[in-house]
C-alpha cells in the first residue's frame, strides 16, 4: 500500500479522497491555491502545500508545482479526483516517469478514451453497439453533408477531444450543417486545443445512462450497475439516480456484461464509466468512456455498499478486487441533487460568501461538501456547493428523503439550484420515472 497520497484537487472531492485515505490509514498531502488557503481539504489533510495563485492554470493544473509538492513530501501516489488533470494522459505519464503512482488507469487507455472517435472504434471492435456516425470530419463540406445524409438527420456534431457538452451541436438539416460545423470546430479548438469533430445520429428523447466499472491489474473486472443522468441542463448534470427506473434487471445484466468485456479488451484498470444513450425502444449505444471517478459516484456507493475511492486506491496499489460480479448486490435506490451557486434566471454561476450554511442530516441522507459558514464560493472554480445524496429502500422513499433534505438545507448569501430541484421533485412525470434528455426544457416551458 502507499506511504502517502497527494490529492491534486480541491473542494468536496478532495475531502472525499481524504476520507478514504484516513480509513485506509494512509497519510495525505493537500495542495491548494492562494484562493483556497482556508479550505477544509487543507485543514483535514496531514500536510498542505500552496502550489500557486488562484487561476487553475497556475495552481491545480500546474504539473511542475504538483510534482515538486509530491517530491518534497515524499509522496508515492497522486489521486487526481475529477476535472483538472484527472483525464490528462500527459500528467499520468509525468507521474509515472517520476516514480509516482497515478491513481487512475494507464496513460495509454486515458489517451485512447480521450479521443472520442478512437474510443468509439475501440468499443465497437470490443462488441459494444455504437451510435451510427462518422470518424473525424476531414476535407470539404460536401463530404460531411454526404455522411450526414447517409446517417439521417438530425445529427449531432461532437468534439473528438471533448466530452461533457462543449463543442456539441444538434443539426436538423443539411443547410444548417456548415454553420454548425464551424461553430463546433471553433468551440472545440478553444476548449480542448483541437478542432476535430465527428458526427453521430442524434437520438432524441432518449435516456443518458452510464455503467460503472471497476477493474484491477490482474484481469478482474466487475460492473456496479448504472446511473441515470438524463436530467441535465446545458450538458451539466443536475440529478442522478441509481438504479435507473428505465433499466430492467435483464437489461442491466446484458449491458453490464458487455461493458465488462469491453473494459477487459482494452486492459482497463481502475474505476471507469461507460456512457450510453438508450432510445425509446430500449436500444442502447455506447457514446464515450470517462476514465476518472465521477461527481455522481455516491449514488453507486449507496446502492452497492462499496467505497469506490478506497477501491481506486487499492487497485492502484495492485491489490486484487476481493469479489466477483455475483458478490455485487444492488439494494434500494439512491438519488443525488447537485447544489450549485447559480442565478435561477440566467443559470450563471453566483459566487459569494455563504453567510449561513446548514446541511441536512438524518437517516438515508449523505452530503458531500467542503462548504461551511462564511466560506467563499470564488469565481475561479466550479460553482458546486454540495451534493445531497439520499438512499431509500425504494425510489419513492429516496425521493421523499430528498424532498425533506432539500427543505432542511439552509444556504444564505448566494442563490442556488435548490428551488429548481424542488420543482423537479414535485413533477409527476419525474416521480413516475418518465423522463428523458429533454425533460428539463419541457418542464421549463410548462
Ligand atoms: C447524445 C444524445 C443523443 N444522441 N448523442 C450530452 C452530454 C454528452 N456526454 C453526451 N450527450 C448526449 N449525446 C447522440 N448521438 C443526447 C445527449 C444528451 C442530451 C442532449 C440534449 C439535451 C440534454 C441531454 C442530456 C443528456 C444527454
Amino acid at each position: 500500500m502507499f506511504r502517502k497520497i497527494l490529492i491534486a484537487n480541491r473542494g468536496e472531492i478532495a475531502l472525499r479522497i481524504i476520507c478514504a485515505c484516513k480509513e485506509l490509514g494512509i497519510p495525505t498531502v493537500a495542495v491548494y491555491s492562494q484562493a483556497d488557503q482556508h479550505s477544509l481539504h487543507v485543514r483535514f489533510a496531514d500536510e498542505a502545500i500552496c502550489i500557486g495563485p488562484a487561476p487553475s492554470s497556475e495552481s491545480y493544473l500546474n504539473i511542475p508545482a504538483l510534482i515538486s509538492a509530491a517530491e518534497i513530501t515524499n509522496t508515492d501516489a497522486i489521486h487526481p479526483g475529477y476535472g483538472f488533470l484527472a483525464e490528462s494522459a500527459y500528467f499520468a505519464e509525468v507521474c509515472e516517469a517520476c516514480g509516482i503512482t497515478f491513481i487512475g488507469p494507464s496513460p495509454e487507455v486515458i489517451r485512447m478514451m480521450g479521443d472520442k472517435d478512437t474510443a468509439r472504434t475501440a468499443m465497437k471492435d470490443a462488441g459494444l453497439p455504437v451510435v451510427p456516425g462518422t470518424g473525424k470530419i476531414k476535407g470539404p463540406l460536401s463530404e460531411a453533408s454526404t455522411s450526414a445524409e447517409k446517417i439521417g438527420f438530425p445529427v449531432i456534431v461532437k468534439a473528438a477531444a471533448g466530452g461533457g457538452g462543449k463543442g456539441m451541436r444538434i443539426v436538423s438539416s443539411v443547410d444548417e450543417l456548415e454553420g454548425n460545423l464551424e461553430v463546433a470546430q471553433n468551440e472545440a479548438l478553444a476548449a480542448f486545443g483541437s478542432g476535430d469533430v465527428y458526427l453521430e445520429k442524434y437520438i432524441p428523447l432518449a435516456r443518458h445512462i452510464e455503467f460503472q466499472i471497476l477493474a484491477d491489474h490482474h484481469g478482474n473486472v466487475v460492473h456496479l450497475g448504472e446511473r441515470e443522468c438524463s436530467i441535465q441542463r446545458r450538458y451539466q448534470k443536475l440529478i442522478e439516480e441509481s438504479p435507473s427506473p428505465y433499466i430492467t434487471p435483464e437489461l442491466r445484466c446484458e449491458i453490464g456484461e458487455l461493458a465488462v468485456r469491453a473494459a477487459r479488451s482494452v486492459n482497463y484498470a481502475n474505476a471507469g464509466t461507460m456512457e450510453f444513450i438508450v432510445d425509446e425502444l430500449h436500444r442502447y449505444y455506447f457514446m464515450e468512456m470517462n476514465t476518472r471517478i465521477q461527481v455522481e459516484h455516491p449514488v453507486t456507493e449507496l446502492v452497492t455498499g462499496l467505497d469506490m475511492v478506497k477501491e481506486q486506491i487499492r487497485i492502484a496499489s495492485r491489490e486484487r478486487l476481493g469479489y466477483t460480479q455475483k458478490d455485487i448486490l444492488f439494494r434500494g435506490n439512491a438519488l443525488e441533487c447537485r447544489v450549485n451557486a447559480e442565478r435561477p434566471d440566467t443559470f450563471l454561476p453566483c459566487p459569494g460568501t455563504l453567510r449561513i450554511f446548514h446541511q441536512p442530516t438524518g437517516i438515508g441522507v449523505r452530503v458531500d461538501t467542503a462548504a461551511y459558514n462564511e466560506c467563499v464560493i470564488t469565481p475561479y472554480y466550479d460553482s458546486l456547493i454540495a451534493k445531497i445524496i439520499t438512499y431509500g429502500k425504494n425510489r419513492d422513499e429516496a425521493i421523499r428523503r430528498m424532498r425533506r433534505a432539500l427543505e432542511m438545507t439552509v444556504i444564505e448569501g448566494v442563490e442556488t439550484t435548490i428551488p429548481l430541484h424542488q420543482r423537479i421533485l414535485a413533477n409527476e412525470d419525474f416521480l413516475a420515472g418518465r423522463y428523458h434528455t429533454h425533460f428539463l426544457e419541457q418542464m421549463a416551458r410548462t
